[in-house]
């Protein structure tokens, strides 16, 4: 076992959830056939495997991540041919669909920071190298379209520097693409096909405006040595006419809203890996340390559970830094008899999590942070149980009723709340966004829509009581948010986010280290 504690680098309750949900593979099963090369896998395995041949983990170079019928880990291959045909399947006839790779983001000059994939192109192709695009094209067969997809091929100058990438035909057997082309011809190609059809559903980015910028955020971005002079990309985006041109974002939001069985599970590890640090990050808080090591604690235990980075910069705030709703300085020293509220969750296997806690740095809720913690508390639980499909309520009526439900739980602590109080002091923000891939998987999606099965959200109420006199002088300066993430089902919800500590009893006894039973 050591050898494989030592490979997979998890927390011990990681090992356990994963020698659950996955079967050991074959490293022992003797001899794998491997590109042309028959490699003996008894023993040493994993030292045959490098460097990799591929540009990302697959079965072949990364067993351990990947099983055999998956592309990347947890959704299998047919998920994403299944993500491709609903997709094409829901477009006029005579329509093509087209997605391209994020851009390398750079820190300064050359320094680029660790990728990321785009996501709707990553939802839709899997594929997880710069310099890609895909172009479907609605068919009549049955698979309903027609995969092309560009990327760099092989270059054994530049992977000697960058390391491993995708073949072309690693593209056509891995991807499942029809036709794998370089990127270089992405641009002819698209100029080309995009006349033979009349929906031409693409996404163009934020380019700068060509008129002078009248604000100063488009005059700094004007100014920007980042911003490149009109690239190719740009010059094919002009050529699109605008006729045939149609978002393709909602339509990908739509499929994206609803998550399948698969994508359930990857989010539920998601959660439960940074539900698991926040609870051990409770037991590591002590009065006179930084919030940044605190933050900096919790990123640890992530990346040792597989993380491949956090979902956003996590809130540490500590005492008063608490009322700024987004307080990522995480640059001060925590006191005792504060509290710390801290937002924070990993991106694990290409999904976010997202929970907030708040809890005492003593270890012990004083009784007005007790009050003020049940308070919040009995809202957050009362809303989970809304989030239901047969409850048939919106985000935006779940967040009035959370207005409703923390109104008369202050009122029970003797605020006298007067118009405004709550909505535009005490409780600022929107109580829910749905999550996934992205963290706000927002931008598409209507607050007005009844939830349905399969959708994954926050519940996040919180109050923020500043330090003025209309409001009870044992509240000041305290600042609790609650958030969880809700799978909603037909006639339940389901809190993917249960191992981090909630209850005032299992927060304090985390405080102190005693995680019973142990969050898995
Ligand atoms: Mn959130």
């Amino acid at each position: 076992m050591r050898y494989v504690n030592n490979l997979y680098g998890l927390a011990p309750f990681m090992q356990l959830r994963w020698a659950l949900r996955r079967p050991a593979t074959t490293f022992r099963a003797g001899r794998r056939v491997f590109g042309s090369q028959a490699i003996a896998t008894e023993t040493s395995g994993i030292h045959d495997l490098k460097p990799t041949l591929y540009g990302q983990p697959v079965f072949r170079s990364h067993p351990y991540l990947v099983k055999p019928h998956e592309l990347t880990p947890g959704i299998p291959v047919e998920e994403y041919e299944r993500r491709r045909k609903e997709l094409m399947d829901s477009l006029p006839s005579n329509s093509i669909a087209v997605s391209v790779a994020a851009p390398i983001k750079y820190m300064s000059g050359n320094i680029f920071y660790k990728f990321r994939q785009a996501s709707d192109f990553w939802y839709l192709t899997g594929f997880e190298e710069p310099d890609a695009a895909v172009i479907l094209e609605k068919t009549s067969t049955s698979r309903g379209y027609r995969m092309t997809l560009f990327c760099n091929g092989k270059d054994s100058a530049k992977e000697k520097w960058e390391g491993a990438r995708t073949s072309f035909d690693d593209a056509l057997s891995i991807f499942k693409a029809d036709d794998a082309m370089s990127i270089h011809s992405f641009p002819s190609q698209l100029k080309s096909i995009t006349s033979l059809y009349s929906n031409i559903y693409i996404d163009l980015p934020n380019t700068p405006s060509k008129r002078s910028p009248r604000t100063v955020k488009s005059l700094l971005r004007y100014l920007s040595p980042s911003v490149k002079p009109r690239s190719e990309r740009e010059s094919v985006e002009d050529s699109l006419s605008s006729s045939t041109r149609r978002p393709l974002a909602p339509l990908v939001a739509k499929l994206r809203s609803i998550k399948s069985e698969h994508e359930q599970e990857v989010m539920h590890a998601a959660a439960d890996i940074s539900g698991s640090a926040l609870a051990k990050t409770m037991g590591f808080t002590q009065p006179c340390i930084s919030e940044s090591a605190i933050a900096a604690h919790f990123e640890y235990l992530c990346s040792l559970s597989g993380s491949q980075r956090l979902a956003y910069v996590p809130v540490v705030a500590s005492g008063p830094n608490a009322l700024i709703i987004h307080y990522t300085s995480n640059n001060q020293v925590v006191k005792e008899g504060e509290m710390i509220l801290m937002d924070a969750g990993c991106e694990y296997n290409g999904y976010a999590s997202d929970i907030t806690r708040t809890y005492p740095v003593s270890g012990r809720f004083t009784p007005a942070q007790r009050d003020l913690y049940t308070a919040v508390l009995n809202a957050q639980k009362s809303l989970i149980g809304l989030c239901t499909e047969s409850a048939s309520l919106s985000l935006n009526e779940l967040h009035h009723r959370s207005c409703e439900l923390l109104r008369s739980e202050l009122n029970q602590l003797d605020f006298r709340l007067h118009t405004g109080d709550l909505e535009r002091v005490l409780y600022p923000h929107f109580l829910s966004h749905p999550i996934g891939i992205d963290l706000h998987e927002s931008t598409n999606f209507d607050r007005g829509e009844q939830l349905k099965a399969g959708m994954v959200i926050t519940v996040e109420p919180g109050l923020y009581v500043p330090a003025t006199p209309q409001f009870p002088r044992c509240y000041h300066n305290m600042g609790i948010r609650i958030e969880d993430e809700v799978l909603v089902d037909q006639e339940h919800s389901v809190v993917l986010s249960f191992s981090a500590p909630k209850e005032i009893e299992d927060v304090e006894r985390a405080c102190v280290g005693q995680l019973d039973p142990q969050p898995v």
